[in-house]
């Protein structure tokens, strides 16, 4: 095998965000622009005789960016690659091939939610050997290589030479390509009770799944429709397309509007969800019922011990700063730890590792457990079905159950999509200076008690996080919070995050948007959203 090192420059901006690196498909396009980044990575890794699972959400570029990086594995001295047939491989699978083989970590090929195409957004995300995101120590190491950058080393060959049945080699590396979906689905067989589940679909349970043209398609087929019984078609949108047929694979109440559609009709079916371009993601839905991803989390920490893989009980529940406090109640009840970690799953890791959370969760539609080390939108599906069928109740029943014992924290959140860069920072930035000033003050109208900008120790390695975003708490109870995404590829998306409790006892039954128009109300007069960036609204509420 012949290797070329080929000379390069440092090139502006690979820096990884909340999750990976995410551009735009064209800026990954450009030359060097994957090499270089994917050089870096092995530099700050050290991959010589090592093995890494490899795979992505089929996105436009997704089959191209692998070969590049099959021949550079090689080039660096990787003794073996596992890949998902056709290079696909949802997040949460990876995750767990890294864990099953016992590898040194993986590649996943994603920019999740954000859509696919030419026109559309590419990411490359680093996992370490526990299955989880790389911590922040080793994505500064990989940026810190990427602006010193001098060449990068790839394999001359066109393509792997065929060993044998599903391996390959590339020089002396080994490729092993393994079917996305059998060891995955045979995980979730171990964690919850598919016989429950099969019986409540043969008597009549209906339920729809969109994968939303990405990668979940043939999860979901195999796992809804061949093992647990639900007639073809009830997933929809199972086939994986480059640009996920032209949509936002992003399943909340916007761009799943086709499924809340269905979901919302009188004889709509029983249960139904959706997940996102990689299958991190979920969205959970009953007949009439649109379960919020905090309430989800609540929910499935609650009622985890009903399903087998679950049965001695949860140890500790952790989810990031926005996601409501709705689970830490279940948390006090259950007498376990509850953590509230910065925004992105890598922060789970530690306290995942160590035994001190059992299930975690993010507003943005994550949920998951020790099963794996990232998000897991199928889990969170089968999760739910684990629990409807065993609890014998409905969606709706289930969250009336659940609100009538905790109370229930009315939760939304606000984007700003596309703002200028300059004014999102400066708003931040003027917030962040005005904090110490505020506790007392009115702020439309409701009162501020507390005003902090959040820092995060890790509790485990001790490693800290700083400036993770603005939490404004009003009397009453009330809670804001105000962040910039990290994630976006253009200008700056504000995110404002909403929640108010209402006990066992008060009004159970408001619109969500109502509930909490005192607390936008209090975090406008605070922020000065409207004036600064000119939007009359946000673009997108969840
Ligand atoms: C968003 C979400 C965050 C999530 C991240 C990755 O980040 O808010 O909760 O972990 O996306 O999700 P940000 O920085 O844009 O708010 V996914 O499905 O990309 O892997
Ligand atoms: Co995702």
């Amino acid at each position: 095998m012949q290797i070329e090192a080929h000379a390069t420059r440092p090139i502006d901006g690979q820096k990884p965000g909340t999750s990976g690196l995410r551009k735009k498909t064209a800026t990954f396009l450009s030359p060097d622009y994957l090499q270089n980044y994917v050089q870096a990575i092995f530099d700050a890794i050290e991959p010589a005789g090592k093995t890494y699972v490899l795979g992505g959400d089929g996105r436009y570029f997704n089959d191209v960016a692998i070969a590049i990086i099959l021949r550079m594995a090689a080039a660096n001295g990787v003794a073996r690659m596992i890949v998902g047939r056709a290079g696909l491989l949802s997040t949460p699978a990876v995750s767990h091939l890294i864990r099953l083989h016992e590898t040194d970590g993986g590649l996943i090929l994603s920019a999740s939610h954000n859509p696919g195409g030419p026109k559309g957004d590419f990411g490359l995300k680093y996992n370490i050997a526990n299955g989880g995101p790389a911590p922040e120590a080793i994505t500064d190491a990989i940026h810190a290589r990427t602006r010193k950058i001098t060449e990068y080393r790839i394999a001359k060959a066109d393509a792997p030479d065929h060993t044998q049945d599903g391996e390959f080699a590339l020089g002396d590396m080994r490729i092993d390509i393994v079917d996305p979906v059998t060891e995955y689905a045979d995980l979730m067989e171990t964690l919850f009770d598919f016989d429950a589940i099969r019986g409540l679909i043969a008597r009549g349970f209906t339920l729809r799944f969109d994968a939303m043209h990405a990668v979940t398609g043939p999860y979901g087929v195999e796992i809804f429709e061949r093992r647990l019984g639900a007639p073809g078609g009830s997933v929809v949108n199972h086939r994986p397309q480059p640009d996920f047929g032209g949509g936002h694979p992003d399943p909340n109440p916007v761009w799943a509007s086709d499924l809340v559609a269905a979901m919302m009709a009188a004889d709509g079916p029983d249960f139904g969800a959706a997940s996102d371009g990689d299958g991190d993601r979920n969205m959970i839905m009953g007949r009439g019922i649109y379960v919020t991803p905090s309430d989800s989390l609540a929910v499935i920490a609650a009622n985890a011990h009903l399903a087998p893989g679950y049965r001695d009980g949860i140890t500790g529940i952790a989810r990031s700063m926005p996601t409501s406090g709705a689970a830490d109640r279940v948390a006090r009840t259950l007498g376990i730890e509850c953590h509230q970690t910065p925004t992105g799953w890598k922060y789970f890791g530690t306290l995942l590792d160590a035994g001190r959370a059992t299930i975690c969760g993010e507003e943005s539609a994550g949920t998951g457990s020790d099963h794996v080390r990232e998000k897991d939108g199928l889990w969170a599906v089968l999760m739910w079905l684990n629990i409807i069928a065993t609890r014998g109740q409905s969606v709706a029943e289930i969250m009336a159950d659940h609100w009538a014992t905790y109370g229930r924290t009315y939760y939304s959140r606000h984007d700003f999509d596309g703002i200028d860069a300059t004014v999102a920072n400066a708003l931040m930035n003027d917030l962040k200076s005005a904090l110490a000033t505020l506790p007392g003050q009115a702020a439309g109208p409701l009162t501020i008690v507390e005003a902090q900008d959040f820092d995060y120790t890790d509790p485990v390695d001790g490693s800290v996080a700083t400036s993770q975003g603005v939490i404004l708490t009003f009397e009453g109870g009330g809670r804001a919070v105000l962040r910039l995404s990290g994630t976006g590829t253009e200008g700056a998306t504000l995110r404002l995050y909403l929640e108010r409790h209402e006990a066992p006892t008060g009004d159970l039954g408001q619109d969500p948007q109502a509930a909490l128009a005192p607390v936008k109300a209090a975090a406008e007069a605070v922020a000065g959203i409207r004036a600064r960036t000119g939007r009359d609204g946000p673009d997108v509420v969840t």
